[in-house]
């Protein structure tokens, strides 16, 4: 079972991709009961109805839908009772930090009572499930250590991070106190140009296209000095399903090991394309955060030893891969 709000990592999950070993992709097909929770709020506003569920549409007929709210326990548990799952990948959440900052209270308990929730639901009805929860590198927040492991302490910077530092802790209650095989999976930024307009890898990917082919003048942005660790998000997903295929539960930090800037990725956006960054981004103060997380990078030694997974490709492979990939979407609309 995978549980999802935005289905771009689902969509990795269930797609015949490229991915290593045969043996997942065996595995991933088998995966066919989605416990889907509809969009709303802001959400909605990045995917208008035609548009829904846009990633998945190519293997829909291979998937069970449920629909759910991640708000309702009552809907969550008759879900798990229904579907027993042997594994539920628990990936949905409000998941745009800077929106946690206009919404604070329904970011908070969405995330936290929703993880909450399923842990409980598999408790009393699957106990046997293997559970995975996406954590987040956002819980380091301002970084006590660079590189980011395990054991690095955690210092959230946004309601969004605070609600995933108590589904971590939620998810680790729940193995040591009652049993669950329960992983938590602190996965850096993971980008695919399946990727969610309104983060900022895939707002200049897709800018950057529209200025190549005229169809925009300007790109706005707001801190270009952060740095994040950027991996591509198939890859993730592979680690995060070896999680569960592990004798024991455990967590595990995934990332590439780099950390690069927002205007590093700019740079060779526009430059990917021929164009010069320096004509067409504005810098927007309001585009700036609350309370900014500056610096990440993750340590991912653990997960080569334990399980085997390493990144393969870089970050200027990612750039590209997005650019590319945005470029000929909307080349083909015209
Ligand atoms: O792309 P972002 O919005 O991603 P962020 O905040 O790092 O969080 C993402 O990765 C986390 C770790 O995996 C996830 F847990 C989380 O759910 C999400 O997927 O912002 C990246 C950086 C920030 O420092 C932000 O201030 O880019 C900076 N930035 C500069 N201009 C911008 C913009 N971010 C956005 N979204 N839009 C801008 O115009």
């Amino acid at each position: 079972m995978v549980l999802t709000i935005d289905d771009k990592e689902l969509a990795y999950l269930v797609a015949k991709l490229p991915l290593k070993t045969k043996k997942f992709e065996d595995h991933v097909k088998e995966l066919l009961e989605i416990l889907h929770f509809e969009k709303k709020g802001y959400e909605s506003q990045f995917e208008d109805p035609e548009h829904r569920l846009w990633r998945i549409r190519h293997i829909l007929d291979k998937l069970i839908l449920h629909s759910a709210s991640l708000e309702s326990y009552a809907s969550i548990f008759s879900i798990v009772e229904k579907a027993r799952p042997d594994e539920c990948y628990h990936l949905a959440a409000q998941s745009f930090v800077s929106y946690s900052f206009e919404d604070e209270f329904s970011t908070i308990n969405t995330n936290i009572n929703g993880t909450h929730f399923i842990l409980s639901a598999i408790k009393k009805k699957a106990p046997e499930c293997k559970f995975y929860f996406a954590a987040s590198s956002e819980m380091f927040g301002l970084a006590k250590e660079t590189p980011q492991n395990e054991n690095t302490p955690f210092h959230p910077r946004s309601p969004y991070g605070i609600s995933k530092v108590t589904g971590f802790h939620l998810t680790q209650n729940y193995k040591e106190a009652y049993g669950i095989f329960a992983c938590n999976g602190i996965l850096f930024n993971h980008e695919s140009p399946r990727r969610g307009f309104e983060f900022v890898t895939r707002k200049i990917s897709n800018e950057v296209g529209k200025i190549k082919l005229g169809l925009s003048k300007e790109l706005r942005l707001g801190n270009l000095e952060a740095k994040r660790d950027w991996g591509l998000a198939n890859e993730y997903v592979r680690a995060m399903w070896l999680m569960l295929q592990q004798n024991e539960p455990d967590d595990y930090v995934i990332a590439t090991g780099e950390t690069h800037s927002v205007r590093e990725f700019v740079e060779l956006a526009f430059d990917h394309l021929g164009l010069d960054w320096e004509k067409y981004v504005i810098i927007d103060d309001k585009l700036y955060r609350a309370a900014e997380v500056y610096h990440l990078c993750g340590n991912y030694s653990k997960a080569k030893k334990k399980l085997g997974w390493e990144p393969e490709v870089n970050f200027r492979d990612l750039v590209k891969i997005m650019v590319d990939a945005d470029l000929e979407r909307l080349q083909k609309r015209l």
